[in-house]
């Protein structure tokens, strides 16, 4: 069997998606998700100048012979662009072989460690009121894990929270030029204790609490408040500080047992090594699409085993459907899997786009059966949706340094 043909095509059903199309001689295909929020068209180019012509002809069975070859061959290892590049062929190529085993993908990888995959939600309010009765409507249909965010008040904008003025900016991809936000971390830390206080209050002991500081902490800072969390017992603290530096979290560790988890911006197994290693992290979140495919999450996932840490994938709005079908697959194997974050299955353009076979009920998600991922994407109706130029916010301290977004 043969690559014949691999197109990129890029559409915007609400947001930019970047996705691979691997076509074999054979007439079988595989689809991969490649998108890099506010660099799209960056990868396009990596994909359709430089990887494209070096795989046509070639076996698309060799899944890790292609990898090893995009990764190692390339020289410039590693960087976003490069590995969202290598993950979208890499999703495809495992989409190929259980077309053509006539498997589920989750079988190919060792078969189910679970019957489904647990989930949680986000709600993100204007006011923590807001929040708590956004969190209430989750619990509703049967969620049992949350994730807690709430404007602060005072500024302007705040990560993670939904409604005027106050966007969660990954739900939206028209954005031609960077908007600016402001931080400010006193102002965060007294409404974070206040968040989580009520929310433990009105909501009980029974339901499984989640944060993310989406980077803004330094780390004495995200010790603090891990510490200040502690009596609420979150289910794990996502992204207290960044870690570019690895030792970071040695910081933040010895101060506090809240749980914590980081991983969604990683590239490779090289930057949670050091975390994992040393036991200083809870969850890894990497994904599939920006840490390079389901060849290196499964490697990721057993290194992280041996040392008692567990996977929660990113799954955010700005990865595609193909990447969460890859979770899915991904969580229903991995014998070490923790929980996967969740955001819906899309808009009625990006369903329409993008045919899912994933049952959602009762707060988890039960994998598909297809062959392969268990994921299509129509390109006709892809078209009517075409690409808008769309970035992220940069983030700036009350000064005007700019800081973490
Ligand atoms: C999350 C993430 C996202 C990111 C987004 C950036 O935990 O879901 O932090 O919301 O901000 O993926 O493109
Ligand atoms: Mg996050």
């Amino acid at each position: 069997m043969k690559i014949k043909e691999i197109r990129i095509v890029v559409c915007n059903p609400g947001r930019n998606f970047v996705t691979v199309k691997v076509i074999t001689d054979a007439g079988i295909y595989g689809l991969g998700d490649a998108t890099v929020n506010g660099r799209e068209m960056a990868v396009v180019a990596y994909l359709e100048e430089h990887v494209v012509p070096c795989l046509i002809g070639r076996d698309p069975q060799n899944i890790e012979d292609i990898w090893q070859y995009l990764y190692k061959g390339a020289y410039w290892r590693r960087g976003p662009i490069t590995m969202a590049a290598i993950a979208g062929i890499d999703m495809a190529l495992w989409d190929i072989k259980g077309k053509i085993a006539g498997l589920p993908v989750y079988q190919l990888l060792g078969g189910k460690s679970r019957k489904s995959v647990g989930l949680y939600a986000h709600a993100g309010g204007l006011t923590i009121e807001d929040t708590l009765s956004k969190a209430k409507g989750v619990l509703d249909q049967g969620f049992k894990a949350v994730r807690l965010q709430s404007a602060v008040p005072g500024l302007e904008t705040t990560y993670g929270v939904v409604g005027d003025k106050k966007d969660y900016y990954e739900l939206q991809g028209n954005r031609p030029l960077p908007p600016e936000e402001q931080w400010s971390t006193q102002k965060y830390l007294q409404m974070v204790e206040e968040l989580f206080f009520e929310a433990r209050k009105q909501l009980g002991t029974n339901v499984s609490l989640l944060h993310d500081v989406h980077s803004r902490l330094t780390p004495i800072e995200s010790a603090k408040l891990g510490k200040m969390l502690e009596p609420y017992n979150l289910m794990f603290l996502e992204d207290s500080s960044i870690a570019e530096n690895q030792q970071n979290y040695q910081v933040i560790r010895q101060h506090t047992t809240t749980p914590l988890a980081i991983g969604e911006t990683y590239n490779s197994i090289w930057d949670c090594k050091e975390l994992i290693q040393n036991q200083l992290i809870d969850y890894i979140r990497a994904a599939a699409t920006h840490a390079g495919g389901i060849t290196a999450m499964r490697r990721i996932a057993d290194f992280a085993a041996i040392y008692n840490v567990r996977t929660a994938p990113h799954g955010a709005p700005d990865l595609s459907p193909i990447c969460f079908a890859a979770h899915i697959h991904l969580d229903t194997w991995a014998p070490n899997f923790g929980i996967q974050e969740f955001v819906g299955l899309g808009n009625e353009q990006i369903q329409s786009v993008f045919d899912q076979d994933i049952k959602v009920t009762n707060g988890v998600a039960f994998v598909s059966d297809k062959p392969g991922l268990g994921v299509d994407f129509d390109e006709e109706k892809a078209k009517a949706y075409p690409y808008k130029r769309s970035y992220l916010p940069v983030s700036r301290l009350e000064d005007g340094t700019v800081w973490n977004w």
